[in-house]
């Protein structure tokens, strides 16, 4: 039980300090009058002594006044308020996280979650972006996604890995083999690939090119490339064996680059891939392989697909049809998550120009749902390479 002395100049100011104190709890037990105050028994004022107790029978009504006194003493103690304040903002959600707690998304990360999965981006993806952001921000901060809306965007950013086919300084001839299922654009890339570096193009002085294809089970495949060729005037060969393709090889020996373009067999035909790994192996290995893949393909496949092709220790990957769809999150989720690089990406089916050197800024300006400020990524991330002015088309 809690007892109390209240002292004051008036019975009713005593009775108003109790109340002020313990609400309707307070219980008077004793009541006397006293000498208030003074020095050395002058100046002295009547006053009154009230003792009593804190009644412990709760009535609701009462409860709320005492809670609110309560509040209001603590909110005096503007120290240890803004104590308890700093310690809120610090906390992070990955804090209850770690601790096992179940909690619900705050608003920011239910946002990101969204417009993550809007653009395609995997589970794994879309998991690792936003305990990057609980473990970086604060609740406080969470309450909005001002504050984390840039950090996403380097984040995805720093996801894509860009591989310069240019930078690699390999002995000549350079061999690029273009490799990847059926119908994703292979063909169609290796011409574009052809002009890109065999045409005269922005001033920069064309490139002594080879196409050899080996692709000639498909009836018309022979004649959609050898039509590529007699245009550019890129002379275009075909191999059916591994000696037709060393021999080609070696015929080749001063040119500066030769591209490949392969079989286009399901990723499902696993002989008809163990054939071509093998033909492809008389390239030796000078070779730069790459994979092209679709960016209207499901993650699912595109999944299988990059563990097929794994054998062909391909070095980087080309994006095809970029122009068919709106969400990318499949394609930058898969590549970060199996570590790949990519080199290209095509967006039309207009031989040469719709290729470009794979950059960030390609893939940050097809992502839906977030604010794009182009001038200033394009500061920090450099900007797109449209490498061909149209030549024809
Ligand atoms: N929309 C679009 N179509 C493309 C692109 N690249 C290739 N294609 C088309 O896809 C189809 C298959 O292309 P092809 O090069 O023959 O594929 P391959 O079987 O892999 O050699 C053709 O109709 C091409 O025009 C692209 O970037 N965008
Ligand atoms: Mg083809």
């Amino acid at each position: 039980m809690q007892y109390f002395t209240i002292q004051a100049k008036s019975h009713r100011e005593a009775i108003d300090k109790m109340r002020m104190q313990h609400g309707e709890n307070g219980k008077i037990l004793t009541y006397r009058n006293i000498r208030l105050g003074g020095f050395l028994g002058m100046f002295s004022k009547d006053g009154v002594e009230i003792t009593g107790y804190v009644s412990e029978k709760t009535n609701p009504k009462n409860n709320i006044q005492t809670e609110k006194m309560k509040v209001l003493e603590t909110a005096k103690k503007e120290q240890t308020l803004n104590y308890i304040l700093k310690e809120l903002k610090e906390l992070k959600y990955g804090i209850g996280k770690s601790m096992g707690t179940q909690q619900q998304d705050p608003p920011a990360i239910k946002t990101v979650k969204e417009i993550l999965t809007e653009n395609d981006f995997s589970l794994e993806y879309i998991q690792k972006i936003t305990d990057k952001i609980r473990n970086k921000f604060s609740i406080m901060e969470l309450e909005t996604t001002n504050k984390i809306h840039s950090d996403l965007i380097d984040w995805i950013a720093a996801s894509i890995s860009i591989y310069d086919v240019d930078e690699k300084t390999e002995k000549k001839p350079k061999i690029m083999t273009v490799i990847g299922p059926t119908g994703v654009g292979k063909t169609t890339t290796v011409a574009k690939l052809a002009a890109l570096y065999g045409l005269e193009n922005n001033g920069k002085k064309p490139l002594s090119v080879r196409i050899i294809t080996i692709d000639n089970y498909r009836i018309g495949a022979k004649q959609q490339i050898e039509t590529y060729g007699d245009i550019m005037r890129i002379p275009v060969s075909f191999a059916e064996t591994p000696s037709d393709l060393k021999k080609l090889i070696a015929l080749y020996n001063d040119v500066d680059i030769i591209l490949i373009d392969t079989i286009g067999k399901s990723q499902k035909d696993y002989k008809k891939l163990a054939e071509m790994k093998e033909l492809l192996a008389s390239c030796g290995n000078n070779t730069s392989t790459i994979l092209a893949v679709s960016a209207t393909t499901k993650y699912k496949d595109l999944e299988e697909i990059l563990q097929q092709y794994e054998p062909f220790k391909y070095v980087s990957i080309i994006i095809t049809k970029l122009d068919e769809t709106s969400q990318i999150g499949n394609i930058i989720s898969i590549a970060a998550e199996k570590k790949k690089s990519i080199s290209f990406v095509t967006d039309g089916q207009k031989v040469p120009q719709d290729i470009e050197k794979a950059s960030i800024m390609s893939f940050l300006m097809k992502l839906e749902g977030l604010h794009i400020n182009r001038e200033l990524l394009e500061k920090k991330y450099g900007k797109r390479e449209k490498v061909l002015n149209e030549v024809w088309s």
